[in-house]
């Protein structure tokens, strides 16, 4: 095979990785469109130490290509030639350039990863978060205010907001690719980080580290919102719960589900805090709801009926998880219906 056909057959495999690599930037999601500015000094060292790595390449490869040809042995020659094994000038300059690189790389590293280990837990400006991943979810508890949510972060605009992270049984690691992270959640261990976030918008967390068969779906949100906004989000969560209308469907969801979950300040937290459920941006994390958010490229039910899929069958949806199905916990299909239909319209005003 000729030298053009081996490039005729890479062309369509270097088409298709430009257009995969195309998809990378998402505003929400990538960490190569930072949208805060822990994620901007993180991207910064990451270009650096590539630029410098992309550099050894171009250069070593430049001068092994250049010898490889200008000292060939031609056809005749029998000389052995120049042995610079032990010179000195060679030896301290293949030393010095890459001592040199590493200082460069080195600085500004040590220089941001302490900077970003700074604390703010005893800055009264900053907000503090406790954040306690479980399989497969996550829980936000702000101590400040005495309130608990899941799923779904919600910070103010241009504060520092300061995580204590820890892990309710395995390990996982927070991060939200876009504004910042990661970093690992341990069962008994605090780890600390703070964030920042200077727009308004919903950005997409992840678990990073491998943590069962669900991990993959273990997806959370982190909505900024406005200082005022985030007030209101505060008082609606510590007003009063909501109960359902029907007061069947009200007794059925307080002797099924607020054994685990909790809505407003009754109830226990083993499980995600329903309170406003039905306004948040996904079910479970992973089930976008067409009806609070259009994103083309999920699947497109509304909020309703997320939450009956969710309830019918939650370990079709993330195998392992510790929720049990409508058929364990004895549910009618009414039931099902009934309750899906309160904790939809059960949203805050924020
Ligand atoms: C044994 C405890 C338990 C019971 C009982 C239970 N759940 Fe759950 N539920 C969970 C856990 C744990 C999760 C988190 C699952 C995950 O995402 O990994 C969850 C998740 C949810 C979610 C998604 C929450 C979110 O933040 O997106 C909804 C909605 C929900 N449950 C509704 C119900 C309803 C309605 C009932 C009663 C019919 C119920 N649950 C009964 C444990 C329970
Ligand atoms: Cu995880």
């Amino acid at each position: 095979m000729n030298r053009w056909h081996v490039t005729k057959r890479l062309l369509p495999v270097l088409a298709g990785l430009m257009l995969l690599l195309s998809g990378c930037g998402r505003a929400d999601l990538s960490t190569l469109n930072p949208q805060g500015p822990v994620a901007e000094k993180q991207f910064d060292l990451m270009k650096l130490s590539i630029g410098i790595m992309a550099l050894v390449v171009v250069v070593v490869f430049a001068i092994c290509i250049y010898v490889l040809i200008r000292f060939r042995r031609r056809a005749g020659d029998k000389t052995i030639p120049k042995q610079v094994e032990g010179n000195h000038t060679l030896e301290i300059i293949w030393t010095v350039i890459p001592l040199v690189l590493l200082v460069i790389l080195g600085v500004p590293t040590i220089q941001t990863v302490f900077g970003l280990a700074k604390d703010y837990s005893k800055d009264a400006n900053a907000v503090q978060v406790k954040v306690t991943a479980h399989l497969y979810w996550w829980e936000f508890e702000y101590p400040q205010y005495g309130i608990k949510t899941a799923q779904e972060l919600v910070v103010p605009t241009g504060k520092k907001i300061q995580y204590e992270l820890v892990s309710a049984d395995v390990k996982h690691s927070f991060w939200i690719p876009a504004i910042g992270g990661k970093m690992d959640t341990n069962p008994g261990l605090t780890n600390k980080m703070f964030l920042e976030f200077p727009n308004e918008g919903v950005f997409r967390g992840k678990c990073a580290e491998l943590c069962g068969p669900s991990h993959a779906y273990m997806d959370f949100k982190a909505k900024a919102v406005s200082q005022a906004s985030f007030d209101k989000w505060v008082a609606a969560m510590k007003a009063p719960a909501v109960t359902a209308a029907d007061k069947d469907i009200a007794a059925t969801f307080e002797a099924k589900c607020l054994t685990c979950h909790a809505v407003g300040e009754q109830g226990q937290s083993g499980a995600p805090n329903l309170t406003g459920v039905g306004g948040r941006q996904t079910i479970a994390g992973i089930l976008y709801n067409s009806d609070v958010v259009s994103d083309p490229q999920e699947e497109d039910k509304t909020v309703e009926q997320n939450l009956k899929d969710w309830i019918t069958d939650p370990q079709k949806i993330k195998p392992g998880n510790q929720m049990p199905s409508a058929a364990v916990n004895e549910l009618t299909q009414e039931q099902i219906d009934g309750i899906a239909k309160y904790l939809a319209g059960y949203k805050l005003d924020y």
